[in-house]
């Protein structure tokens, strides 16, 4: 096989996964924490059906593996809370505790640490269906609604993701319902307090348990009122919080602990939009569903326009032009969170989900424009002022350090990591390398890699290359996407391919190839440094890999023609290829995505880009 006729085939496979209606939305697969809270979610408000239970159960109990498990991304190693949700799930769904697999997992909870050592989100859970005592949980009282925009721990210092989780919580926390559940944890708990890292914040917890005891009552009530009002008006189009699993949930648990009944127009809209992230598929031992943490259809639309055109698709084919229509209908002129930190700014570009208006993202929005830059659109008067919009918008977003964050502007104030409440996750927005880079690419392809936005941008760039010539990748996994993004983007704003920096990162990659050719990087490289740029080789950090050496004019290199050669023979007879691995980053360390386009549009991308090279 030849590489125009893998190229070709992989072409003709992504265009058979055209929406009809202009989009590409590949699966955005988790873990099974989300589809254990689903049916939490149900029990609590009472809605759980017994045939979905089912479902739910078959998928959770065919993710579990030989050890009792359960991880975070393929391949993985156990982890503990996850772990406590799949068993809690799994009783719910009628699994008995002495089970073989059950007391499996049980055997690896008890040996870590119990219950008790799980993450705080995990044990709300529990407290919810009394089987955790609410006052062991950190406080996080719902006047943090009071505080302004300028106040340490305000909710705009909070990245968008974390702030819509934490202020439905400040109700449920405050409110402290139990319902209980027919089953017990006790083949779960240890009822030894773990040993955890203190530090001043947990004194002010002690603080805030003996206010949550007496509350000034006024206070309270109308911080309640606030918290539901500011969560309210919240909800998007879709009837979704953030387009993201945990806002939405907690929000609908929220609103339902506040008197807003199943009925009510919030309420149904946010259940009706939860079932359309669920994703039903028929198995050898049958029917299974499970939840989408998130849906990608901008993101995965934006790219595989890209790979599109790469591969040398016409800028007015019909593919193109249905795709360009679509993502111009999806365009942001609304406001959003972001406009505290930049009220003058007007609204612009794109956000990753269907509908998710009130949280754009710099990083789909650079992706987009530089997409659709390139389609023959017909009115060109509209693309160009969607255009002007949506890069007026992404480059003021751009962080007092030069940088770019996701969502928003000098998101970097480090003090709500510190809460005991944040043992998960990310909970700040700072500027990463990923996302600059995608950003300074974009400007740099409308010309502007002159202009002061773009200049700050390329230093920031360069103060972040690590010491061995890489770049961390934020949003992927992880240096090898990193560099993947800013290789590119550095020569497109003009830094000649021989320049010290590239070089550098030109021999990272190439000392990393794996002896098959491939590239790959095990997601451990978040927690681990030793496992930097290494693991079993996939498609997409194969690509990623490529694009950086392409862009550094390597095409002619024994790196390139091998990894090139790895994608070819690695093709599945029907144009993808398999990827199991997950190669996207939700959360460094705690939460990892497999969007299942990578596989695809990333190697088109790269054997598109390398056949223009090279011919
Ligand atoms: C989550 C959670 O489920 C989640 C889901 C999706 C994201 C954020 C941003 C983007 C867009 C994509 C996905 N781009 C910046 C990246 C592009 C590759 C994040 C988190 C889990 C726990 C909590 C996500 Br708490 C909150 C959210």
């Amino acid at each position: 096989m030849t590489v125009d006729e893998a190229l070709r085939k992989a072409v003709d496979h992504l265009r058979s996964l055209q929406d009809e209606r202009g989009w590409w939305k590949g699966e955005l697969e988790t873990n099974i924490t989300m589809d254990a809270e689903d049916l939490l979610l149900r029990e609590f408000l009472g809605i759980r059906r017994a045939d979905e239970t089912e479902e739910a159960a078959r998928w959770i109990r065919s993710q579990q593996r030989a050890d009792g498990t359960w991880a975070t991304f393929y391949g993985g190693p156990p982890e503990l809370s996850t772990t406590v949700e799949g068993w809690v799930a799994l009783r719910l769904a009628g699994d008995p505790a002495d089970a073989p697999h059950m007391a499996k997992a049980a055997r690896y909870i008890l040996d870590n640490g119990g219950v008790e050592n799980t993450r705080v989100f995990t044990r709300i859970w529990l407290a919810l269906f009394g089987l955790w005592s609410w006052d062991d949980l950190p406080n996080m009282p719902p006047e943090l609604i009071y505080l302004p925009s300028w106040f340490p721990l305000n909710v705009y210092n909070w990245a968008c993701w974390a702030r819509q989780t934490v202020v439905p919580l400040t109700i449920v926390a405050t409110l402290k319902p139990v319902r209980p559940l027919p089953i017990g944890i006790d083949e779960i708990r240890t009822d030894r307090r773990p040993k955890r890292k203190r530090n001043f914040f947990d004194y002010t917890d002690k603080v805030l348990h003996l206010y949550a005891r007496r509350p000034l009552k006024r206070l309270r009530r109308r911080a309640m009122r606030l918290a539901a009002e500011w969560i309210l008006a919240r909800q998007e189009a879709d009837g979704c919080w953030g387009g993201i699993q945990p806002p939405w949930v907690y929000s609908l648990i929220a609103l339902h602990l506040l008197g807003y009944s199943l009925q009510h127009p919030a309420v149904r809209a946010g259940l009706e939009g939860l079932d359309g992230f669920i994703i039903r598929e028929k198995t050898e031992d049958g029917w299974v569903r499970r939840l989408e943490a998130c849906q990608s259809p901008v993101w995965d639309t934006g790219l595989a326009l890209t790979a599109l055109l790469d591969a040398g698709t016409p800028a007015d084919d019909e593919a193109v032009l249905r795709a360009a229509e679509w993502l111009l209908g999806e365009e942001i002129r609304v406001k959003g969170d972001w406009a505290v930190r930049r009220p003058q700014l007007p609204p612009g570009g794109w956000a990753f989900e269907f509908a998710n208006d009130i949280y754009p993202d710099t990083d789909d929005s650079a992706e987009v424009i530089m997409a659709l830059r390139r389609t023959a659109y017909p009115d060109r008067e509209r693309l160009r002022a969607t255009l002007d919009r949506a890069i007026t918008w992404t480059t003021g977003m751009q962080s007092r350090d030069g940088g770019w964050g996701a969502f928003d502007a000098d998101n970097t104030h480090t003090l709500a990591t510190k809460l005991p409440f944040c043992d998960f996750g990310e909970v700040i927005d700072p500027p990463s390398a990923d996302v600059t880079a995608h950003v300074v690419e974009m400007l740099a392809h409308e010309g502007r890699a002159g202009e002061e936005p773009a200049r700050r941008g390329v230093a920031w760039l360069l103060k972040a290359q690590e010491p061995d010539g890489s770049w961390f990748g934020r949003w992927g996994a992880n240096y090898i996407y990193g560099t993947g993004a800013v290789v590119p983007a550095l020569v497109a704003a003009g830094m000649p391919t021989d320049a010290e920096p590239i070089r550098r990162a030109v021999r990272w990659l190439v000392e990393h190839q794996n002896a098959d050719g491939g590239w790959g990087e095990d997601l451990r490289s978040y927690v681990d440094r030793s496992w930097a740029g290494r693991g079993t080789s996939t498609a997409s950090q194969t690509a990623w890999a490529l694009l950086a050496l392409l862009a550094a004019g390597e095409e002619r290199s024994p790196a390139v023609q091998r990894g090139v050669q790895w994608l070819v023979d690695t093709q599945r007879p029907d144009g993808t290829w398999d990827e199991p691995q997950f190669t996207g980053t939700g959360f460094p360390g705690d939460f990892y995505i497999n969007y299942h386009l990578y596989r695809l549009v990333f190697p088109i991308t790269a054997l598109g880009r390398y056949v223009r090279a090279t011919s």
